[in-house]
């Protein structure tokens, strides 16, 4: 079983009330902040996954390492291409796999002949990683390489010292040639049964490996450091979202045991470091590209609502848009991106809120209200609120209401807000709007936007 699927509803229905009730006591005396580079990241919004290797090949999403390189053979590779498409659906950074869990390696490494060198992809010359960074660049996006830990063909994998050299290598030479990286991905699955080989790794070598090398990169994985797994892979950060976290709960990536869905999905208010969350989903039900779910992409209004509940629920959106063997994206793919960048464009077109009269007053010690009177009467359908998380996360519950027929009526109403939080309403006329919030330090100053 796919270690991602253990999300059990109930148990993260009640973790949520409990960070709930916590929220309001939290009282920590700094609170955590983002780096330059977490804010960044977060800032960034959308980034794309590509999910490409041997699988794509075989039609599986797993493979087992014993895949002959020589069917990696994708002829029309054109990574120009999966940059434009990016671009033009409004991302801002792209991460490749340059190695899954069968241990293909999509760029020529010294540390195994399991790699493009061996297959007949530009006549074993190629190199997929070089191609798809200046790909990235010359379209002005980020580039992140995802480089699984486990591996099911290297010799050395399972005798841990010697496969933590072996991988520590393959992330040097990532980390060396191919200029600055914005994100390091480290994937927590490991299937190996009970009779496989058990790999001991050492974290934080790996970790201190890519800060030394890369400074400026997140390093995301279940542990973080720097940006944490959000518990699921359905596109959906948890409620409420927290980017701080005690950073004793998880402490590797694939660790499992109480408290640790809980940490992924809510952050905890109390937390004493800042890790947001980011939401990995597919485009398609599978991570690598299989010519029978064509029929199976998510739809412009299925990505709108992802984009609502990852972003919209302080997340960043890892949204996955596998090659095919072609080594193109698939075209419904790419129009369904460019149909997402437009539908987002058209709902976030017109801000009612603009040019509001504002007035903010802070009613305790930990709670204040913002009063907006619109320039005209407005019919509101979204409520975007959002803190300035350049000076942390600090809202544990809010309530938005319009002043309808000489009444407040509710609109809106939740747990955290942090970077950002989308709430649908029914559609009303309003042209006062009242925002109530509960902090857990001083209050600061929320943004409104009403679309
Ligand atoms: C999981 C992996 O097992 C999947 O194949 C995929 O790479 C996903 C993003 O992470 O843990």
């Amino acid at each position: 079983m796919n270690r991602r699927d253990f999300l059990c509803t109930g148990a993260a229905a009640l973790a949520s009330a409990r960070i709930g009730r916590r929220g309001s006591r939290a009282s920590l005396a700094v609170r955590p902040t983002p780096t330059r580079s977490q804010l960044a990241w977060q800032r960034d919004e959308l980034a794309m996954f590509l999910h490409f290797g041997v699988n794509t090949f075989t039609d599986r999403e797993w493979g087992d390492g014993h895949e002959d390189p020589a069917i990696f053979n994708p002829t029309q590779l054109d990574a120009r291409q999966w940059a434009r498409a990016a671009k033009a659906g409004g991302f801002r950074a792209m991460i490749l796999t340059a190695k899954h869990h069968d241990g293909f390696c999509l760029w020529p490494t010294a540390t195994t002949d399991h790699s493009v060198a061996k297959s007949r992809f530009r006549d074993g010359k190629g190199d997929v990683v070089r191609e798809f960074v200046d790909a990235s660049r010359a379209e002005g996006l980020k580039v992140g390489l995802y480089l699984s830990p486990w591996d099911r063909n290297h010799p050395a994998y399972g005798d841990s010292p010697r496969y933590n050299d072996i991988y520590a290598a393959q992330l040097t030479e990532l980390l060396t040639r191919y200029g600055p990286l914005a994100e390091v991905w480290f994937d927590g699955a490991n299937g190996e049964g009970p009779n496989g080989k058990r790999q001991v790794y050492d974290w934080p070598r790996v970790w201190s490996t890519v800060r030394r090398l890369q400074p400026n990169a997140v390093m995301f994985s279940d542990a973080g450091p720097d940006v944490r797994w959000c518990g699921n892979e359905r596109g959906i950060a948890g409620d409420p979202n927290w980017s701080t976290v005690n950073p004793t709960v998880v402490t590797y990536p694939g660790q499992s045991g109480p408290g640790i869905e809980e940490s992924l999905q809510h952050g905890d208010p109390n937390g004493s470091v800042w890790r947001p969350a980011e939401v990995d989903v597919s485009i398609r039900p599978g991570w690598f590209y299989h010519p029978a779910e064509d029929e199976r992409v998510r739809t412009v209004g299925g990505l709108v609502d992802v984009y609502f509940s990852s972003v919209g629920r302080n997340g960043k959106l890892l949204l996955n848009v596998p090659p095919t063997r072609d080594g193109l994206l698939h075209a419904t793919d790419v129009s369904r991106l460019a149909g997402f960048r437009q539908a987002l464009g058209a709902q976030f077109a017109t801000d009612h809120a603009k040019g509001a009269r504002r007035s903010w007053r802070v009613t305790g010690p930990n709670t204040a209200t913002l009063v907006l009177a619109l320039p005209a009467a407005s019919t509101v359908r979204v409520v975007r609120l959002s803190e300035d998380i350049a000076h942390g996360q600090q809202v544990a519950r809010f309530t938005v209401a319009g002043e309808v027929d000489g009444g407040w009526r509710e609109l809106a109403k939740g747990e955290t807000i942090g970077y950002a939080r989308l709430e649908r309403t029914e559609p009303t006329s309003v042209q006062h709007l009242r925002l109530t919030i509960e902090t857990v330090d001083e209050p600061r100053e929320v943004s409104v936007a009403l679309y």
